[in-house]
């Protein structure tokens, strides 16, 4: 059965649109956004367990939803939780690893080499060499997600410590969970640990066709196993246009806080500066967007959490500002298929609020959260046996010949 035609647009435009991936894990509406599991993210945050005094559920009881479909009672995620402090213990060679980079070395490179370097331990990698029936192969890639997600936590804040504080950090607390702990380990007080069990599950996954979600399962469709398949992903998160957006976004307000000396812009002065962005032929960064047509949910939740939490923050009325202005100039460009801000707009200046200011590092924290959803569709990729990628390729003259016959 047909299900959609290619156009040579889509061809060499970047496969917009195309539908040629499965994953039930969530789906993109244009309109309405992502939903996990058939879930609004609103949804999600109101059905999923709470910390005792949360505001935000439990990042383990995200995993169960995107894993199983089902919503996990309390039990359920005390389990993840538990399973989570017997794995979460680095190799020592990882501290190695991070140790041997340049200080002012990319965040997103130290990460995706400290995975990459865990791989030896790859429980799919060991069972794949002794011959292992291919019907099973979903039970190590589930053993190396959880092997690998109550890790990463560590990984992550051992680097912040290394590039940012000479080393300097607290160790991990065993009766926390992964979002408490996360911020326990960067030592910053609360509300970060419901900040950390936002950030981790707005950015868990965003259907398939996103570059790293569909890295990570490019990769993984080769049986490449976890380790490579998270390392590979992280690497394409990394570019600007994607994940990296967030600290851009920072980058670029920062900038702006310089020539303001400080204060809040007019609605004139923030036009000005937008123009000035986009005559300079960049990209107003954390705008827009491949698949969405309206304001990202991710960012609506994270507007929300700022208005409770950090209303005056001077940073937050820049972006509330930006918020008004860039839109109809987006509109007015007309270029832009989406003027709308997307999760990157606002994930950046809720960091810096609390104390990380070393924007590189926010890149990091988007993959964290990426992970999970990356690492549940590869468990479900090796349980119904999803085959190697190979699409096929043509060359432009064989388009040109397509296009000349199609007239
Ligand atoms: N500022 C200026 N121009 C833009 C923007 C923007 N925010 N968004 C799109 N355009 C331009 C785009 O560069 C393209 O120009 P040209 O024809 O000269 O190549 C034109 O509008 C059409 O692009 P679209 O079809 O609307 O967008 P596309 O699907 O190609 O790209 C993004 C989507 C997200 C890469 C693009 O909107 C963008 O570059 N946004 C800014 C960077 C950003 O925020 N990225 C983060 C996305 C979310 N994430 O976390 O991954
Ligand atoms: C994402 O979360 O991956 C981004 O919004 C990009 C996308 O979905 O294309």
């Amino acid at each position: 059965m047909v299900i959609d035609q290619v156009k040579i647009g889509q061809v060499i435009g970047g496969m917009r649109s195309l539908k040629c991936l499965v994953t039930d894990i969530s789906y993109l509406d244009p309109q309405e956004g992502i939903r996990y599991r058939g879930y609004t993210l609103p949804e999600v945050f109101a059905k999923l367990p709470k910390p005792p005094g949360a505001e935000m559920p439990y990042v383990e009881g995200l995993l169960f939803l995107l894993l199983t479909g089902d919503v996990p009672t309390e039990s359920e995620v005390g389990d993840i939780v538990d399973e989570f402090k017997k794995r979460r213990v680095l190799p020592s060679h990882v501290y190695d690893v991070i140790d041997a980079f340049p200080k002012d070395a990319s965040p997103m490179a130290v990460f995706s080499a400290a995975i990459l370097s865990m791989q030896g331990d790859s429980s799919f990698a060991r069972l794949y060499r002794e011959g292992i029936n291919k019907m099973e192969y979903w039970d190590p890639t589930f053993e190396d997600t959880m092997d690998l997600l109550a890790k990463l936590p560590e990984v992550a804040s051992y680097i912040y410590s290394r590039l940012y504080k000479d080393g300097k950090r607290t160790q991990g607390d065993p009766n926390l969970d992964m979002g408490a702990n996360f911020a326990h380990m960067m030592g910053i007080p609360k509300p970060y640990d419901d900040v950390s069990r936002l950030n981790f599950i707005i950015h868990a996954d965003h259907e398939s066709g996103n570059v790293s979600a569909h890295t990570g399962h490019l990769v993984g469709s080769a049986l490449s196993d976890v380790y490579l398949s998270i390392s590979a992903m992280l690497n394409g998160l990394a570019g600007p246009l994607h994940g990296l957006a967030n600290q851009e976004v920072l980058r670029w307000l920062q900038d702006l806080v310089e020539q303001m000396k400080g204060k809040v812009p007019t609605e004139e002065e923030m036009k000005q500066f937008v123009w000035d962005t986009l005559n300079s032929g960049q990209v107003i960064p954390g705008f827009g967007h491949a698949v969405l047509r309206k304001t990202d949910p991710r960012y609506s939740l994270q507007r929300e959490f700022c208005q409770t939490h950090m209303k005056d923050d001077l940073l937050f009325k820049y972006t509330d500002m930006l918020y008004k202005v860039v839109p109809p100039i987006l509109t007015e460009q007309g270029k832009a298929k989406n003027p709308w801000p997307n999760v990157d707009a606002q994930s950046g200046i809720i960091h810096w609020h609390y104390g990380i200011k070393e924007y590189p590092f926010y890149t990091v924290l988007f993959g964290i959260g990426r992970s999970i959803g990356i690492t549940a569709n590869l468990i479900w990729d090796r349980a119904l046996g999803y085959a190697i990628e190979r699409p096929k390729s043509l060359s432009t003259a064989m388009l040109e010949e397509m296009a000349k016959n199609a007239k």
